[in-house]
């Protein structure tokens, strides 16, 4: 059994550490050493770059028959803020993000109980067509597995589908803690974690790149979030399609899980992003969504080796229905002037992560 001490070396010499070990970290208190381990980590692999995007959110329905206790931002049919945006309304805001700069779109929602799967393919066609400029990132693992249990079709044929209508890769939702036992108090509902990692393995045979999240600060115990990630880096071992890790900060408000969850505090945030950064060796960037964080963790991670801010994002619900206290966008300037303020060079990417211009 090896303690922190053994740690640090280990990452020094850029071995991988293991599950056990990443253990020893959250069981820590000594942020201090594990950012500055992961600041190695992030400067080895990225330099003094921290990559952002212009991009905008669009959610074409909250109507989801799902309800995951945890989840605020989903309503039942019917129900009061129960909304599903018109394909017009769609094509409208993803050409005003085109007109804006935006060179991304992030669009995911709820399993809709009566809309059939081309109604999906119009959308990216539509989207597509109408600002032929915005690489399309959507639909989570949850959503690519409803769309074939209402077509009938094959992951795989509903991949190919996805991917002639214009989806250029995926986001990293839907994945929670991939621990049943964790699922089944948080969302029985949703796809096993083996349903969710499977998928996520043939979108990146389909060539399509995903991200991974990592919903904390719940239920869920340090051991359950290790495990999370060491499956998260076997399955990159195998498929390298991975893009970012994102660790999701619980937000507690308007949920139906127990009522005593606060939300998570700083110091847990920065080791887990510092943590992912050190565990997760196989992957590029590690993500701090500061829609969940907040603009000041947000700022603080990027010397706890966070290289990536996420983008604009504009008009986000998901957070803020459940009483995430960010502004729901952020300006290009202002993301601009927060990396800089911490020392580190903002480059725009893609959602590919080609860099478009160093500021
Ligand atoms: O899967 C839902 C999470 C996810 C809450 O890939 C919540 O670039 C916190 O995946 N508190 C969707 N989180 C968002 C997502 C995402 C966001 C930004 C960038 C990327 C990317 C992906 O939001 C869901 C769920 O895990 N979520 N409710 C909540 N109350
Ligand atoms: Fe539906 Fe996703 Fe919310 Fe779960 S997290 S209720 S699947 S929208």
């Amino acid at each position: 059994m090896s303690d922190f001490k053994s740690i640090a070396p280990k990452v020094i010499a850029n071995q991988r550490i293991s599950p056990e070990e990443a253990l020893l970290l959250f069981e820590s208190n000594d942020l201090l050493a594990i950012g500055e381990l992961a600041a190695l980590a992030n400067q080895r692999k990225n330099g003094g770059s921290v990559f952002f995007n212009v991009n905008r959110h669009i959610n074409p329905t909250n109507i989801c028959v799902n309800r995951c206790a945890f989840c605020a931002f989903s309503k039942t049919a019917g129900e009061e803020g129960a909304y599903t945006l018109a394909l017009e309304e769609i094509c409208r805001r993803a050409r005003v993000a085109q007109a804006e700069g935006a060179t991304e779109v992030h669009m995911v929602g709820g399993l809709h109980p009566d809309l059939a799967f081309e109604y999906y393919e119009e959308v990216l066609a539509t989207v597509r067509r109408a600002a032929p400029n915005l690489h399309i990132k959507a639909f989570t693992a949850v959503e690519v597995d409803y769309f074939s249990r209402i077509s009938g079709l094959s992951i795989e044929q509903v991949l190919e589908r996805l991917k002639s209508a214009g989806l250029g890769s995926m986001p990293g939702g839907g994945a929670e803690i991939l621990v049943e036992e964790v699922r089944q108090r948080i969302c029985p509902e949703k796809i096993s974690s083996q349903r969710w990692l499977e998928i996520i393995r043939l979108a990146h045979r389909a060539g399509l790149k995903t991200n991974a999240t990592m919903l904390y600060g719940h239920v869920e115990t340090y051991a359950d979030r290790v495990a999370h990630m060491a499956m998260l880096r076997d399955l990159q071992d195998e498929t390298r399609g991975f893009q970012a890790f994102i660790p999701l900060a619980f937000q507690p408000e308007n949920s139906d899980l127990r009522l005593d969850i606060k939300g998570t505090s700083g110091l847990d945030d920065l080791k887990t992003l510092a943590i992912g950064r050190i565990f997760l060796d196989n992957f590029d960037h590690v993500k701090a969504y500061w829609v969940m964080l907040g603009e000041k963790i947000a700022q603080v991670a990027l010397a706890f080796g966070v290289n990536d801010l996420d983008g604009t994002v504009v008009e986000e619900k998901i957070g803020h229905d459940a009483g995430a206290q960010s502004p729901q966008s952020l300006t290009k300037d202002g993301i601009i002037r927060l990396i800089k303020k911490a020392g580190k060079v903002p480059v725009e990417r893609d959602t590919l992560y080609h860099a478009i211009r160093s500021y």
